[in-house]
């Protein structure tokens, strides 16, 4: 049934071009629902934590240092296989390799500021979501 959640962000490189609603629009389009979002300033140490599996990676500390430039948006999807259609909507995590339509060939700048995040699993969406999210501040239809 349509009771999957994921997490989403809409990174700096959208909210400093003023295009959330535009990369909602495409949210919305798919079939998901957006049930819960609020827009914060990220610190190093929580970018850091969230981003925790990429600490090895040669492009943590920029990947870092992008998610803290700007406010982001953190979102709660609701939808049938949210996890894995959001990922679809995304497109690839390169922008020249994502699919027409997808948020990432509209909007991202490059691989890095790919103007959206979206949970890789169900499991990890779970932890995401409470990673930003309390209970109460989830309205699940
Ligand atoms: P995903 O966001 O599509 O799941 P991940 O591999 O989990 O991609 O990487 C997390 C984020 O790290 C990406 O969305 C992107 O912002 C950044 N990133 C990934 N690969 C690279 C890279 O090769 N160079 C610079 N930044 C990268
Ligand atoms: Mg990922």
């Amino acid at each position: 049934m349509s009771k999957e959640l994921t997490l989403s962000i809409i990174k700096p490189d959208a909210t400093s071009r003023n295009i959330t609603g535009q990369v909602n629009s495409i949210i919305e389009k798919s079939g998901l629902k957006i049930i819960a979002q609020k827009r914060i300033k990220l610190s190093k140490e929580t970018a850091g934590k969230f981003y925790e599996v990429h600490r090895e990676r040669p492009f943590f500390q920029d990947l870092v240092s992008f998610m803290v430039s700007g406010p982001v948006i953190v979102q709660v999807l609701q939808g049938e296989n949210a996890v894995a259609l959001y990922r679809k909507v995304m497109g690839a995590t390169n922008p020249q390799e994502a699919e027409v339509g997808t948020i990432r060939k509209e909007f991202a700048l490059s691989i890095e500021a790919n103007s959206v995040h979206g949970s890789d699993s169900i499991e990890n969406a779970k932890k995401e979501i409470s990673f930003f999210f309390s209970e109460t501040e989830i309205l699940e239809d």
